[in-house]
């Protein structure tokens, strides 16, 4: 059994500790850590987990009684933890984003490069969900051609976090799109752009800056448009369609019954985006343990993904600020991560 630490029990962190509970395979929640003692008190306590209470994540880390760690604490404060994992040699599960910013996000490739191994998975879930799995497939086939245009729909019913503000369109929301487009195309973003709608009145946060529209050109001239809309009111609605030179693929939906009744014929969608991706977050987690325990390093996606995710979400950032069209400059990649 994998020993695994918890940073961060509140919502996600919460989650992920019910289904290593309750769903996966392989792994015990040995050791967990909130800001917030009462999360992490009352995820031992609602689970019923026979697990170390930790005063910091650093004991957390350091304990001979974890293994390997689960960072799903806020967006801004997976640095210091990851660090001091890999400087300790035990890999990490991530949330995304890997950092805010890109030159955070380096400071981890560039531990792992000095270390000599990968340490961490980033937690872009949708790489393991099985809808976007058979997009990548039949790009990968050839069958469609060169990709042309995609176009993507990234609708959240409400906020996902009472913290939630306007640069979190980007790095909590768009980043999810900024990882698999680059992953479905299999190549590297030129610029992005991003453009601020009219607001919605039912968007109950005063200041948040949203929908917005992101244009991403890729290396070959390719062109994507993905609609962030944190506030669409009536579900968590995720469309991707992506178009060949010979034909088009789509996000397959989420099957639910058709109900024929009163002169309609309707189907339901999910409000949560927990649930609409529940399949997706226990592979990764089945992933992340059965490649740990056998082979003591995680699958992709890796610490570059969450690199390169954040390099495009800098240049979202300083678009949403106000610099227009921003080309994306990403390094060479160094070679603990070819293919
Ligand atoms: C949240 O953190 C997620 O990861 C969801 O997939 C995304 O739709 C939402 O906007 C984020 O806040």
């Amino acid at each position: 059994m994998l020993k695994l630490g918890f940073i961060g029990c509140g919502s996600i962190g919460r989650d992920h500790i019910e289904r290593v509970t309750r769903t996966v395979a392989g792994a015990t929640v040995a050791g967990v850590f909130d800001v917030v003692p009462e999360a992490a008190q009352a995820a031992v306590d609602d689970f019923g987990l026979d697990a170390t209470i930790f005063a910091s994540d650093t004991e957390l880390i350091d304990s001979p009684d974890i293994d390997a760690i689960v960072v799903a604490s806020r967006n801004d404060a997976h640095l210091a933890p990851i660090l001091h994992a890999i400087s300790v040699g035990k890999n990490v599960l991530s949330e995304k984003p890997l950092t805010t910013s890109a030159q955070d996000s380096r400071a981890i490739v560039d531990a792992e490069v000095a270390a000599g191994r990968r340490f961490v998975q980033v937690g872009f879930n949708r790489r393991y969900d099985p809808g976007y799995i058979q997009l990548k497939e039949i790009v990968d086939s050839g069958e469609i051609g060169a990709l042309l245009l995609s176009n993507c729909r990234h609708y959240n019913v409400a906020p996902a976090t009472a913290y939630y503000q306007t640069d979190n369109v980007i790095n909590d929301t768009l980043i999810h799109e900024l990882d698999i487009m680059r992953h479905l195309f299999g190549e590297s973003y030129k610029s992005i752009e991003i453009k601020i709608g009219r607001r919605n009145s039912l968007n109950p946060a005063a200041g948040l800056d949203e929908p917005q529209l992101a244009i991403f050109e890729m290396a070959s001239g390719a062109l994507i448009t993905v609609e962030v809309n944190i506030n669409c009111q009536y579900g968590y609605d995720i469309q991707c369609r992506l178009v060949g030179e010979k034909g088009i693929v789509s996000l397959p939906d989420v099957a639910t019954p058709e109900v024929r009744l009163d002169g309609q014929i309707r189907h339901s969608i999910d409000k949560s985006w927990t649930n609409r991706f529940i399949d997706s977050y226990n592979r990764e987690f089945q992933a992340f343990i059965d490649s740990v325990t056998r082979a003591n390093t995680p699958p992709a996606p890796s610490a570059w993904d969450g690199y390169a995710a954040s390099v495009a979400a800098d240049a979202a950032l300083a678009s949403l600020h106000g610099a227009g069209k921003v080309d994306v400059v990403l390094p060479e990649r160094p070679a603990l991560y070819g293919d």
